[in-house]
């Protein structure tokens, strides 16, 4: 017997590669190019539907990356999976040089931290690029985004930014259907006051109408209603929660770096959602 509920079809999964040396999250395991792509084909082979390789970490007193050794980290490894494999591959990058040069070497989506505000030419390039571009909303800058962040309604605010940023873009030349949007859990946003509300709202952000990107894994909201003293790398429970609570909403895709076990939650997420009454 078919279920008469409508189910929707599960969030892709975006797995992440960081090529840095300081990620909050992985703590830079993957900086040695050959580690990295060791990485991103144990990412395929556990079910990503997408790639986003990121060579500049955002963790608050990160330090700054030029754009040419973003470019040397990044390009070589992207090349590299093109060769071997049809999977999307996102570049996770503020500089539009570098989005440039990831397109040029076979990335199709541009996954901008900074909605395309970093560059004054950040917004006219993504046009003539022609790629996806993910409209991130933060307040503040990554150094000092966690210092004090305010809002009157958060969901309201992130998702009246993201509409004028994608605007913007459309404004620009960007095509409209190109255009991807992301609340941006964790960027200048306070662990529970802020990041709990977005989740729960998620889907007014997901109303905007533009497929939604929901970045919540490893982050550290999640320790607060669990065990504050949990390292980034258990936080597994919390992401795959956070993740079901998007795919609930309505989003598109969510960005992960436990691909295998967040892929079988969404798979047996929408089992459930098609299952008829049995019997
Ligand atoms: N989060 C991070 C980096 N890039 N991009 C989008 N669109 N959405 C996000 O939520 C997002 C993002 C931070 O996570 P991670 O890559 O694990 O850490 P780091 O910034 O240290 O590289």
């Amino acid at each position: 017997m078919s279920s008469d509920i409508p189910t929707p079809a599960r969030p892709r999964v975006m797995g992440i590669v960081n090529v840095t040396p300081d990620s909050f999250s992985d703590g830079g395991r993957h900086l040695e190019p050959a580690a990295a792509l060791g990485h991103a084909r144990r990412l395929i082979a556990e079910g990503a539907d997408i790639l986003d390789f990121g060579a500049e970490s955002t963790r608050p007193g990160a330090g700054p990356v030029t754009a040419e050794t973003e470019i040397a980290r990044l390009v070589p490894l992207i090349e590299a999976i093109r060769a071997e494999s049809a999977v999307p591959i996102s570049v996770d990058t503020m500089k539009p040089q570098v989005a440039g040069a990831a397109v040029a070497a076979g990335a199709t989506m541009w996954n901008d931290v900074t909605a395309l505000s970093h560059a004054p030419e950040s917004l006219a390039v993504a046009a003539e690029l022609g790629c996806e571009v993910v409209l991130m909303h933060m307040q503040g800058e990554p150094g000092t985004m966690q210092a004090e962040p305010r809002y009157g309604d958060v969901v309201a605010e992130v998702g009246a930014f993201l509409a004028g940023r994608a605007a913007a873009a459309v404004a620009a030349g960007v095509a409209r259907e190109k255009i991807w949007l992301d609340p941006g859990i964790g960027f200048g946003k306070h662990m529970t006051r802020h990041n709990l509300p977005l989740l729960a709202g998620l889907r007014d952000i997901v109303a905007l109408g533009f497929p939604v990107l929901l970045g919540a894994s490893r982050k550290s909201f999640i320790s607060a209603p669990d065990d504050a003293s949990r390292p980034a790398d258990e936080r597994l429970g919390g992401s795959i929660a956070a993740a079901l609570a998007g795919a609930a909403a309505g989003v598109a895709a969510v960005r992960v770096h436990d691909v295998r076990e967040t892929v079988q939650a969404l798979r047996v997420w929408t089992a459930i959602g098609q299952a008829g009454r049995g019997g």
